[in-house]
């Protein structure tokens, strides 16, 4: 594993120049879920190829940027999914981003991961491993990573930050969300899933919803790429992670592409997720 965290090392600080120096444009192309890649994401997904393809231990790769799986070594132990950069149109307005990665074995399932990292590409660079047990914050600083704390949720929180298009939530969900800004939550949001979790993390707690919609009953948030990875470290860092009935890491994936509704927070306020959620099941 700890090459891999290194590849991921080196590939971060080669994506952290291209976010300062690279074209913030649309190419002509679009990823397998339909959306028009940006020069960026397409940029810094042949980087993280370039450094994950040189490993031994990995048997496969897959990037949310791809259509397929990519193969490495039929021996290899560990198989990675990866968001090279999540939130890439935001770069224009120079806020904050990120990069995702899954590490997984034997299958791309929830069930089925060992370990996740995350990036945020920010006013600092921060890495954030998760081993599945603890949950570990690293700093860029002169071209080294060091090591900053321990991450870990309060019971409760205080911030919320609620995704997906207003106008298409359920009855249930406007409801819900309310009562959390009622209950004197302070909302914040930025349109990144990696700060905006990040910050839900080192604030104490707090919960990042993007639910089912009228729009997008599957919601939009990628199982693979974006939300196993989230869900075992807010799991590991004593929150909880669920698409609104069931723990997120048992839901089942059909697809490498396949989306799922998700919720991550402190225990409290999944807590309340599930009464309300159960209660229009
Ligand atoms: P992307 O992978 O195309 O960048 O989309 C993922 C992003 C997440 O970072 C964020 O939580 C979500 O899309 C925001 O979507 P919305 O604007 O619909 O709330
Ligand atoms: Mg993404």
């Amino acid at each position: 594993m700890e090459n891999i965290i290194k590849a991921i090392q080196e590939a971060t600080i080669e994506i952290k120049h291209l976010i300062e120096t690279g074209d913030t444009s649309k190419s002509e192309n679009q990823n397998s879920t339909g959306d028009t890649q940006l020069k960026l994401d397409i940029a810094s997904d042949i980087i993280i190829e370039k450094y994950f393809k040189e490993l031994s231990n990995v048997k496969a790769i897959i990037s949310e940027e791809q259509e397929n799986i990519i193969p490495i070594n039929e021996n290899g132990e560990y198989l990675i999914a990866y968001d090279p950069l999540d939130g890439s149109s935001l770069v224009d307005v120079n806020l904050s981003v990120g990069s995702i990665y899954g590490i997984y074995k034997n299958d791309f399932n929830g069930k089925n991961i060992v370990a996740s990292v995350y990036v945020v590409f920010g006013p600092r660079v921060e890495l954030v491993y998760c081993d599945s047990q603890t949950v570990k914050m690293y700093r860029l600083q002169d071209g080294v990573f060091n090591y900053i704390k321990d991450i870990k949720l309060k019971k409760q929180g205080n911030l919320k930050a609620p995704g997906s298009t207003q106008q298409c939530w359920y009855p249930h969900h406007k409801v819900m969300i309310n009562s959390f800004f009622e209950d004197g939550y302070r909302l914040r949001y930025s349109g990144g899933m990696v700060p905006d979790l990040h910050q839900i993390l080192l604030k104490g707690g707090g919960l990042f919803s993007y639910p089912a919609t009228s729009d997008l009953p599957k919601g939009k948030l990628r199982q693979l790429f974006e939300v196993f990875p989230f869900a075992l470290t807010y799991k590991c860092a004593g929150g909880g992670a669920i698409d609104g009935y069931k723990e997120l890491l048992e839901i089942e994936t059909n697809h490498i592409h396949d989306t799922t509704p998700c919720f991550f927070g402190s225990i409290n306020e999944i807590q309340k997720v599930l009464e309300v959620y159960k209660s229009h099941a």
